[in-house]
């Protein structure tokens, strides 16, 4: 017996406790209720009972030592795993993660600009699906059976369903509004539109447009030139001048387009107005009353007037920038440029 306890304490001595691991397999070999010591208790029964006092003393010593050996190497394995805790984690002196806030994109800046001019005199912003059928961008639009726009070449038709298109302008909002709500009418329609075109520096098959719409009795063609002098001076400064010209639009009646001197060369003449002062934003015109009617609304009681700008474009002219596929390339070193402006 005695042998056997010295045996065990040699091995105790010799014990490697670096690891949570290696201290669990120390506790059960030695420490645990099946363990080597509890093993060695179990044998003083058959020590002589004149031996058995001081062997029984022994055997307490080797378990003391057992366990304080544990204890001691328990206490640094957990020091040091917490030790490596705070140097990887808490290091204060790694430089800080950068910022990566995004910018806002300039199409949004000047739509959220375009909504906050009319905002001001009381348009309010309406919106609609892009998925449209014939009657809300053509027929209610007063497009004739045979006119161009209707083609594969110019709209993106569903080849599931021929009767519906993706919105080639929308113009199809204030049909819906038209539809659904009495004048006064005052709303802006901003969002996306789809057209069958080669992308190129000027053109894509996918754009932003705002129209506008107004409608209540005794609306003139002079409101329509004060609001749209208003929302030029408003965007590009308020020394911009602006001049109408006439034009034909299915859906107004009489039409011109809008052009607003060049805000590069202040209507001298440069190669952005190609020499002429002036730069077209837009077009606009009276809701024709085939139109008004259309929708239901009493061309005889109601007029309005209605007018549609690219969003693209005005921002374009607002930045100077020169190619359109810019604003899909998502390059940051053209989006950041935007990062301070509202
Ligand atoms: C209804 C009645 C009238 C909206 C209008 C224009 C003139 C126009 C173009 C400008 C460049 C679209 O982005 S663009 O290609 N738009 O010239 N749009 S008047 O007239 C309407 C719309 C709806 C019911």
């Amino acid at each position: 017996m005695v042998e056997k306890i010295q045996q065990v304490a040699q091995e105790i001595e010799a014990a490697q406790l670096t690891n949570a691991a290696e201290l669990e397999q120390f506790r059960i070999a030695y420490i645990g209720r099946k363990g080597r010591i509890a093993d060695l208790f179990d044998g003083l029964k058959q020590v002589a009972p004149e031996e058995r006092r001081q062997v029984g003393q022994e055997l307490n010593t080797l378990k003391n030592k057992a366990q304080e050996k544990f204890d001691q190497a328990q206490e640094q394995i957990t020091n040091a795993a917490a030790d490596e805790r705070t140097t990887t984690a808490f290091d204060y002196s790694l430089p800080t993660v950068p910022n990566t806030l995004g910018t806002r994109h300039p199409l949004s800046i000047v739509r959220n600009e375009v909504i906050r001019i009319f905002g001001r005199i009381g348009f309010n912003v309406a919106e609609g699906p892009e998925i449209e059928d014939d009657w809300h961008n053509f027929s209610a639009l007063n497009f004739p059976e045979n006119h161009p726009a209707r083609e594969m070449q110019d709209t993106f038709f569903l080849s599931q369903n021929k009767d519906k298109l993706l919105r080639t302008h929308t113009s199809t909002v204030q049909v819906r509004l038209m539809e659904t709500q009495k004048p006064p009418l005052r709303s802006i329609m901003p969002g996306r539109v789809y057209r069958n075109e080669a992308i190129s520096a000027r053109a894509h098959m996918v754009f932003h447009q705002f129209e506008g719409l107004y409608i209540d009795k005794n609306v003139s063609f002079a409101d329509l030139k004060q609001t749209l002098y208003y929302f030029a001076k408003e965007m590009f400064g308020q020394d911009t001048k602006i001049r109408f010209r006439p034009s034909f639009f299915p859906f107004t009646e009489p039409s011109a387009e809008i052009d607003i001197t060049c805000m590069i060369c202040k209507g001298e003449g440069c190669n952005i107005c190609k020499g002429s002062g002036w730069v077209e934003i837009g077009g606009s015109g009276m809701v024709d009353p085939n139109v008004l009617a259309s929708s239901g609304i009493d061309p005889e009681v109601y007029s309005g007037f209605a007018f549609g700008m690219g969003i693209e474009r005005i921002t374009m002219l607002k930045y100077q920038i020169k190619d359109l596929r810019l604003f899909t390339e998502n390059d940051v070193r053209f989006l950041r440029q935007f990062e301070n402006v509202m």
